[in-house]
């Protein structure tokens, strides 16, 4: 404590010195990656698809580094779409050109063009991914980013036997493209997918799959690390193993206070790390995983996705007989709420956290979808949305429309005027009674650019209040470039007066993306140490194609350390 009282910012600059970069410089590693992004065949559900993948796999690799380690990954896009690939979750301090997002921190990667990202993973450990962020193409492109401790650190908890990472996706019967493209040219919601994937495979309750079903072998008596990531497109998922109990000690890449479940709750982008025994007669048994679908009454996937928890010593099932039928799962009803709160509001931090107080920016920002009426003389092809109408989303009544011609961090960086503006409201233009019966005056939001400016090193609490225009749903929110704590959520309208008493400011989960409840609120705050543009957006990629989404447009700060970096020579330009 008494090196603290050295005033002087050069001391304290070489105590951290020797603190942090001696052990930092000993084990960091550079990792280099080729990824070949390339349309490749790939066969489900009884159909050969000309699939979007990187290298040829679907899912693609699996990145494995160490906490303090460097990635280099060149991406060469072979494939007839432009392309981006973002490093979900990962807070690319300072190298806000490497996150991703088209349009926002860079241009696409044209067909035939590549583009090197390179980045550093500072105090983050857990299980993040990375997907291509550009129209739909992250249905096949994707892939998980494991981040284990530094050398010769540990868990916080004991060393399981093994570690699987378990991707949840989406499978259609289509072109993921087709799909968005036919929903954005008639206005109505896209087709639901035909199938949910673990690790790219539908399971045994799906046509021409149960040969192909993942299989996850344990030993009995052994503990195993799944890594649970939702990279679905559209659909919020429960997860459960029929008859274990699943150990929740990570979201998100964060560390959690362990607790135990028999089901967990999975938004698209949200990661969850369980632990496994296999305490259970040696046997075979489900991994299974179905939607949580909260809107009332709109469609959704309700098929249920399977792979295989096999005990090495159960009956091998190619002899037959009822022993060797996996025990089937039982999963909650699709819109069993309870549930989804239930664990969403079970997550903590292992300890004491500094949650920022004194906070500078108290924003509100409504989520949720709109309805464009039809122009005059539109062709009613362009008008299959409800009774006629297209469906948008907005966050404040904006609904966000990316550039075209510069990416918002070059118009950022360079001074570019005309490509976005810094007058995204703090507050909902119109207070209304949001997750009520709201009048049809208040359904159409503005098309825009805008951004909301912060300073570096604000304190920003942020209560993301989901709206009922049209349906009321759960969203989960993704911040780009920053972790942030989840101090509270809740039903209803959020109401100052009497929620505020009900956060957490001790040990509130840390994450990077919030569900946000259906009819509801949740409330986070974060530190805006990281100077850039940051995208905020549902993760429901129905919903950001709408445009539900804005961005935090960071300043710098003073100084090197608290500047963002210049960009890359080879990044994309439109
Ligand atoms: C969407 O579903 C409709 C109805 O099943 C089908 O006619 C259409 O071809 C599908 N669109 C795409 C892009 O697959
Ligand atoms: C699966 O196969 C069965 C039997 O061939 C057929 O009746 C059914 O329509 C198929 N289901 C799907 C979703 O294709
Ligand atoms: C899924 O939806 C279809 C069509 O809407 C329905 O026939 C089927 O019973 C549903 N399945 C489940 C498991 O709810
Ligand atoms: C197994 O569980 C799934 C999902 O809960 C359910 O749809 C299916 O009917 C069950 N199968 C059997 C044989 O009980
Ligand atoms: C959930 O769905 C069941 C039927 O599938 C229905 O009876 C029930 O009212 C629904 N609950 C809610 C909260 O919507
Ligand atoms: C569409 O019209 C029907 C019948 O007039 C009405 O009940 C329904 O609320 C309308 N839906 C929307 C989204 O406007
Ligand atoms: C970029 O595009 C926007 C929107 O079309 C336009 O208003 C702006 O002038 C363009 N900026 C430049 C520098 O061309
Ligand atoms: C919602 O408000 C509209 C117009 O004010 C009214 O016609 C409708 O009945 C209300 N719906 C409900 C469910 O209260
Ligand atoms: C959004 O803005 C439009 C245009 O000004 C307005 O008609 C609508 O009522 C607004 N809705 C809300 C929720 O503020
Ligand atoms: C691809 O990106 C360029 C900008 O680099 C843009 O002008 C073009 O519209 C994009 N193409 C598609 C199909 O989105
Ligand atoms: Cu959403």
């Amino acid at each position: 404590m008494a090196t603290y009282s050295i005033s002087t910012f050069f001391n304290l600059g070489l105590l951290l010195l020797f603190a942090n970069a001696m052990p930092l410089l000993a084990n960091a590693k550079t990792q280099y990656h080729n990824f070949v992004v390339q349309a490749t065949p790939v066969k489900r559900l009884c159909n050969t698809l000309s699939t979007i993948t990187v290298n040829g796999q679907y899912p693609g690799p699996t990145l494995e580094v160490n906490n303090g380690d460097t990635l280099v990954v060149n991406v060469v896009n072979k494939a007839q779409y432009n392309l981006t690939i973002h490093w979900h979750g990962i807070r690319q301090m300072r190298t806000g050109w490497a996150d991703g997002p088209e349009f926002v921190t860079q241009c696409p990667i044209r067909p035939g063009g590549s583009y090197t990202y390179r980045f550093t993973i500072e105090g983050q450990e857990g299980t993040l991914w990375w997907h291509a962020h550009s129209s739909w193409l992250r249905a096949t492109v994707y892939g998980a980013l494991i981040i284990h401790p530094k050398e010769g650190s540990s868990y916080p908890f004991q060393k399981p036997k093994r570690e699987t990472p378990l991707l949840l996706g989406e499978w259609w019967n289509a072109n993921p493209i087709d799909v968005v493209r036919q929903a954005t040219k008639t206005g109505a919601a896209p087709n639901v997918s035909d199938a949910y994937t673990i690790n790219g495979q539908p399971g045994d309750f799906y046509n021409c799959s149960s040969q192909d079903t993942v299989i996850v072998p344990m030993d009995s008596g052994e503990t195993n690390l799944l890594r649970v990531i939702n990279s679905g497109m559209n659909q919020q998922l429960f997860f459960t193993v029929a008859n274990h109990k699943l150990t929740v000690v990570g979201a998100d890449a964060s560390y959690v206070k362990p607790f135990t479940t028999s089901v967990i709750m999975l938004g698209p982008g949200q990661t969850t790390d369980v632990l496994i025994t296999a305490d259970q007669p040696p046997a075979r048994y489900y991994i299974a995983a179905r939607a949580y679908a909260s809107a009332q009454g709109a469609p959704f996937d309700n098929t249920t996705t399977t792979a295989i928890l096999e005990y090495k010593t159960a009956p091998c099932p190619a002899k037959g007989g009822a022993s060797s039928k996996p025990v089937n799962a039982t999963l909650p009803a699709f819109n069993d709420t309870a549930t989804a709160t239930a664990f969403t509001t079970s997550l903590r931090s292992p300890q004491k956290v500094e949650v920022p107080t004194d906070i500078d920016e108290n924003l509100l920002f409504t989520v949720g979808l709109g309805i464009n009426q039809c122009p005059r003389g539109a062709p009613a092809s362009t008008c299959q949305g409800p009774n006629g109408t297209r469906f948008t989303a907005s966050m404040n009544n904006v609904s966000f429309v990316l550039p075209s011609n510069f990416s918002l961090l070059q118009s950022h960086r360079q001074g570019i005027p005309g490509v976005f503006t810094t007058d995204f409201p703090a507050a909902p233009p119109v207070k209304f009674d949001y997750t009520g019966n709201v009048s049809r005056s208040l359904w159409q939001p503005v098309p825009a650019t805008k951004l909301y400016k912060l300073k570096y090193g604000a304190k920003v609490q942020l209560v993301l209040q989901g709206t009922s225009i049209f349906t009321a749903e759960n969203h989960p929110i993704h911040l780009h470039g920053y972790d942030f704590y989840i101090v509270a959520e809740g039903f209803g309208n959020f109401n100052p007066q009497t929620d505020t008493a009900k956060f957490n400011l001790v040990n509130p989960p840390q994450r990077n993306t919030a569900s946000v409840p259906v009819g509801g609120w949740a409330v986070i705050r974060f530190v805006a140490d990281n100077p850039g543009v940051w995208l905020l957006h549902c993760h429901l990629d129905v919903h950001i194609t709408w445009g539900l989404a804005t961005a935090f447009l960071v300043e710098d700060g003073v100084g090197e350390l608290q500047t963002l970096e210049a960009p890359p020579a080879d990044l994309p330009v439109c």
